[in-house]
């Protein structure tokens, strides 16, 4: 006799999630919320990284620059830190990849065995990154994952360390780069990485970019570019439920706003209503309504103190191997050992 019920596998339900209801779902409660907020992981539409990219090559976001620096400076040391045998290496929110080809290059240089897998949310970065890791370093075996970073962690999870036979086990090193985890709060920094941790194995690595606290002149300017593109990152959030939900967001009636709160340490970004209107979303069949002066919380990006990041790496099971920072001590590439008990 068969059974009146069934157990439904995660198997079964992973065909059944579809990320732009996800969207969908998170407009509407985001949006009916008091203050509203849109979270800043849909940012990363292609659009949106394609205007990400331009932030990254700003002048006023110093961000980059630290961190190529960093990399160039001390890439060698990061790498020799994970040995010299087979090394995989995972890239979460690879982006163009531009920082990482300047590890990728001395690796491909140094005849090291490499195996590297990005994850990125846009499909148009991957297809570009890919593409050009495979150009530039034709011995380095690459095999991206277009997905969010928790699932394509948790996909990498499932994948065969290292599927040549006859080969030492790899260790891994993981690349969070670029202050993505500034997105964070600290639970949710916490959280995300004794995700991490519990995919990996004592003695895997990973590189962790962190903006730190600074002159707040410095910090403000690179939240509120004098060309605006930040200000259309912001925006192409608006463009985006218009495009994928059916919204009708005037997108010149709001402006960016970007600020720092110095208690949470983080910097703030906003998009804030100009008048009073209302907003009609096709597919949440809604409408919402905006009062003059209103804001929409859009992103944090949180600054941290050197303190600040020893204390995370202790409290989700890691050792700090190395603190790398560039000449200002703008930025702080973090190396962590994973620890297991
Ligand atoms: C990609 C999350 C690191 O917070 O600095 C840049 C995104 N927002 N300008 C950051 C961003 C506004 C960026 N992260």
């Amino acid at each position: 006799m068969s059974s009146a019920y069934r157990v439904l596998t995660a198997l079964e339900l992973e065909g059944l999630s579809d990320p732009s209801s996800e969207f969908a779902f998170d407009v509407l409660t985001g949006l009916a919320e008091s203050p509203k907020r849109l979270s800043s992981r849909y940012f990363y539409d292609d659009r949106g990284s394609e205007i990400f990219q331009q932030i990254m090559g700003l002048e006023e976001y110093y961000l980059t620059g630290c961190e190529e620096e960093i990399l160039t400076e001390h890439g060698q040391a990061i790498l020799a830190a994970t040995g010299d045998g087979p090394l995989s290496l995972v890239d979460m929110g690879a982006g163009d990849g531009k920082k990482t080809l300047l590890l990728l290059d001395r690796l491909a240089a140094s005849g090291r065995s490499c195996r590297y897998l990005p994850i990125d949310i846009s499909e148009a970065a991957m297809a570009g990154l890919t593409g050009r890791v495979q150009d530039r370093c034709p011995n380095i075996a690459v095999e991206g994952v277009v997905s969010e970073y928790f699932s394509g962690l948790q996909w990498l999870g499932h994948q065969p360390r290292w599927p040549t036979a006859g080969t030492t086990e790899p260790t891994i090193l993981v690349l969070f780069l670029g202050s993505n985890i500034g997105n964070l709060d600290r639970p949710r920094a916490r959280t995300f990485l004794r995700r991490l941790w519990t995919g990996l194995a004592a003695g895997d690595h990973v590189l962790i970019g962190f903006d730190l606290k600074k002159d707040i002149e410095v910090l403000l300017d690179a939240y509120n570019d004098s060309g605006g593109v930040t200000a259309s990152f912001n925006l192409n959030l608006l463009r985006r439920i218009n495009r994928e939900l059916g919204g009708h967001f005037a997108v010149d009636r709001f402006r960016h706003f970007s600020t720092y709160n110095v208690f949470s340490g983080a910097m703030e970004s906003y998009l804030v209503s100009l008048d009073t209107q209302e907003v009609r979303i096709d597919r949440l069949q809604s409408s919402f309504t905006f009062r003059a002066w209103e804001p929409l919380h859009t992103e944090y990006s949180y600054k941290y103190l050197l303190a600040d990041i020893e204390r995370l790496a202790a409290e989700s099971g890691f050792e700090v191997v190395s603190q790398f920072h560039d000449r200002r001590a703008f930025f702080v590439d973090s190396l962590w050992r994973v620890k297991k008990g």
